[in-house]
């Protein structure tokens, strides 16, 4: 199987290491440490994020699959009473598991759309260009390989219709909320009135349900983000030592801010290229958001961003939304 890529693209560089290693480097040099979870991704990240989809307590991919396999009629039905001549644009398109039982029922309402998957990985759109119209008979699909807003404006030239853009998988958590507002508006400047957007946002739930989530007993989580270590050692000549690293989660169920840190559990000093860096006894250094929200703040993000909220499809105990905007 393939991987469901996170929103958070790096920049396009000549030099991708390059920017890797400066990236790295700012976040070693600052006064609060921090790396950046976009870098989770490489190939063994992608793995383990597989692997976190299914464990138990990581609940939005199977919230997020239950909406989409339950209500995608439902959701056809709200496209097609606000447009009937569009083309369907996926970003971070992954397998297109989840995706697909959308993209079925709007083939069978024989409306004649072209579906644009958007990945940053070459492979994870050579791979559904061969199997979705095997999948899906008559669906005609073009893979788009690249960053997503450069991907959407040349969706915009090939194609004349109205747009209906898929953010799944609540990757716009992963943005902090001054952030994801920037991500809305920028995706808004690229469409024109008659679009839609499907965004997948995981709610404000039991803080303890969230808390699991990032921190799951079998460690998988842990592995993902010390991967990052390993990423750091295997492409940067990193000497991070990982068992001298432990993985901490916080959830604020006032901000609704879900934080991962490793912590640092002795003194140390590792080195990145040529340069050294030290660590204190417990210094700790911020990984990743995964901001949860309310749908009155989804509301309020459409309405900011210069979107309309349409319709929002919640899974059974309401812990994730994918919420229909128009623009
Ligand atoms: C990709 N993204 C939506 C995941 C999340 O839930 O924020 C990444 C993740 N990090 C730890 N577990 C999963």
């Amino acid at each position: 199987t393939t991987v469901m890529h996170t929103l958070l693209v790096p920049e396009k560089s000549q030099d991708q290491q390059g920017v890797f290693y400066q990236d790295v480097i700012r976040g070693l040099s600052a006064k609060n440490k921090f790396l950046e979870a976009k870098y989770f991704y490489d190939a063994e990240g992608d793995r383990l994020f597989q692997q976190i989809m299914q464990l138990q307590e990581y609940y939005p991919t199977a919230c997020e699959m239950e909406i989409l396999q339950g209500q995608s009629a439902a959701i056809c039905k709200t496209i097609l009473d606000s447009t009937t001549h569009f083309d369907v644009v996926e970003l971070g398109a992954g397998d297109a598991t989840k995706s697909i039982h959308l993209l079925r029922e709007l083939l069978k309402g024989k409306t004649d759309f072209t579906y644009y998957p958007v990945d940053i990985s070459g492979n994870v759109i050579a791979q559904l260009e061969r199997s979705l119209p095997q999948q899906l008979p008559g669906l005609r699909v073009q893979g788009m390989h690249g960053e997503y807003f450069e991907m959407l404006r040349e969706v915009s030239i090939l194609s004349g219709r109205n747009k209906v853009v898929l953010c799944l998988g609540g990757n716009i958590g992963n943005f902090t909320p001054t952030e994801a507002r920037q991500f809305c508006r920028q995706l808004r400047n690229y469409l024109q009135p008659g679009d839609l957007v499907i965004i997948g946002f995981d709610l404000k739930k039991h803080p303890q349900v969230i808390l699991n989530a990032y921190n799951d007993r079998s460690g998988v989580t842990k592995e993902f983000n010390l991967n990052l270590l390993r990423r750091i050692n295997r492409e940067l000549g990193g000497n991070f030592d990982t068992s001298k690293f432990d993985h901490y989660a916080t959830y604020d169920p006032g901000t609704g801010a879900c934080k991962s840190y490793l912590v640092s559990l002795e003194v140390q000093q590792v080195k990145v290229g040529n340069k050294l860096f030290e660590f204190g006894l417990h210094e700790t250094m911020y990984m990743e958001i995964s901001q949860k929200y309310s749908i009155e703040e989804t509301d309020c993000l459409a309405t900011q961003s210069g979107f309309g909220p349409l319709a929002d499809f919640y899974d059974s105990r309401s812990w994730f939304a994918d919420c229909v905007w128009h623009c």
